[in-house]
């Protein structure tokens, strides 16, 4: 099928895109190239070296790849370009990946939450506005986050899958039940926008019919699939610094260069994860099996399995030898936390779970030791604070 991977030159995008058109699929990435601005004003770099967008494609027709192209275009700001574009490809379905994905980022400062806000809600929504105005039935694969359900409040209640049954009692005494969309609890202004987009989708879905599937991902690990390790040309982004990088893919880094691994808090935050390898399987098992028109908007809980913050630390200290440092937490969020997470929609599917294994952990530490001269420092402290409040135990603690 013809597919847009809008945000296909990301973390997640690039490697998803690669796998779908290994799957036959026709590929267009879309993307603004603003994530790799962002480094550029941050002064740091993925810690594995990556190649221009053209030059990855150009090794992708050298390594044997069905060929993709790549439009540059911003779709938060560019909106007749994204109609222009959507009419002239015809796509049978849109992977929507484009927005500035680090909470903390979003944390800096006004002007970051502000550009996050406008970015992401004004990028979903051009997206949703144009293929309504484009008359087009295209079916969106939107990449969502576990933390639009929030941390701290479910006391042992399982998280389901985007909705959740409520009892309504009424004047009369009498009760009714009814599907709503779960409650969110937003952590950062970057999870805010997610729970945005989420409305979003649910009017556009009520109102034109748009078919959407919604993935409400966890914290992805790992760095290369199969496919992005033919060539070094199409190796995937690492992101390590205190802004983008999180937080398994940083605790295996930080031990390959013999950093002491940075716990915030107590280690009590528990937080679902997926290693690239999955989500790229899983936004392909999504494109495949799309909703039926005029059915509501399908929310999958794109995780394999959840983990504390301090117990993956020992983990990854268990494996290294590194040392863990206990931190001022930068962040305003629960010192501790449950997470029950229902994920049956991927596993009906046909998804294999790759769990957390010693082996898989390795290869990222390995993966970090080679490029460990490419890693600054500096860089490695979370310094964004969510709140005055963090801002000055970050200062008291430094
Ligand atoms: P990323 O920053 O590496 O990739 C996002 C891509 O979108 C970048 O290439 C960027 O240039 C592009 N982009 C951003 N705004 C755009 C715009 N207005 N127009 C065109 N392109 C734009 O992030 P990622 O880690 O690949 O995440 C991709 C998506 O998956 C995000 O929406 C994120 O919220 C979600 N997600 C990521 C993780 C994770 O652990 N990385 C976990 C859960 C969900
Ligand atoms: N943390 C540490 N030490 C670190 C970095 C983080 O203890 O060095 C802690 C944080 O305080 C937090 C937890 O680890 O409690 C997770 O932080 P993170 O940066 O790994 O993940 P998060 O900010 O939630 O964001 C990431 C992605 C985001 C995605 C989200 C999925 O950047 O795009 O939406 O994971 S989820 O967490 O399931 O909401």
């Amino acid at each position: 099928m013809k597919v847009l991977v809008l945000g296909g030159d990301g973390f997640c995008g690039w490697p998803c895109a690669v796998n779908l058109a290994d799957a036959g699929h026709d590929v267009v990435i879309v993307d603004n190239l603003s994530r790799r601005k962002i480094d550029i004003d941050l002064e740091v770099e993925s810690l594995t070296p990556i190649t221009t967008i053209n030059e990855r494609l150009r090794a992708w027709d050298q390594v044997g790849g069905k060929a993709m192209r790549f439009v540059h275009l911003d779709i938060a700001r560019e909106y007749d370009r994204l109609l222009s574009l959507l009419r002239s490809e015809r796509p049978e379905a849109v992977v929507h990946f484009a927005e500035q994905r680090a909470a903390p980022y979003s944390m800096k400062s006004s002007a970051t939450k502000r550009y996050t806000v406008d970015n992401n809600v004004n990028g979903t929504h051009n997206l949703l506005a144009a293929i309504v105005e484009s008359g087009l039935d295209v079916h969106i694969v939107h990449l969502g986050t576990m933390g639009v359900y929030g941390y701290g409040s479910h006391r042992g209640a399982t998280i389901p899958e985007g909705y959740l049954t409520v009892e309504v009692p009424q004047a009369d005494g009498s009760r009714f039940t009814e599907k709503i969309l779960h409650p969110t609890d937003p952590g950062s202004v970057y999870h805010m926008t997610k729970t945005l987009d989420q409305l979003l989708f649910y009017y556009y879905n009520k109102n034109d019919s748009i078919r959407v599937t919604d993935l409400h991902q966890g914290i992805v690990w790992g760095t290369n699939t199969a496919l992005t390790d033919r060539d070094p040309r199409l190796t995937n982004r690492f992101d390590y610094d205190g802004d983008y990088g999180t937080v398994l893919n940083r605790f295996l880094m930080q031990a390959a260069i013999g950093y002491p691994l940075t716990v915030h808090g107590t280690g009590g935050q528990t937080r679902a994860f997926i290693h690239i390898r999955d989500s790229v399987r899983c936004v392909q098992l999504a494109l495949e099996n799309p909703p039926t028109i005029g059915e509501k908007v399908k929310i999958f809980n794109q995780m394999t399995e959840s983990h504390q913050v301090g117990q993956l630390a020992q983990k990854v200290a268990d494996l290294t030898g590194a040392e863990i440092r206990f931190q001022a937490n930068p962040r305003k969020e629960a010192i501790e936390n449950d997470l029950i997470v229902d994920n049956r929609c991927f596993i009906e599917l046909g998804l294999q779970p790759t769990t957390l294994d010693d082996g898989l952990l390795a290869e990222v530490v390995d993966v970090a030791r080679r490029w460990a001269d490419r890693c600054d420092r500096s860089r490695i402290p979370c310094l964004s604070a969510w709140t005055s409040r963090q801002a000055e135990a970050l200062r008291t603690h430094a």
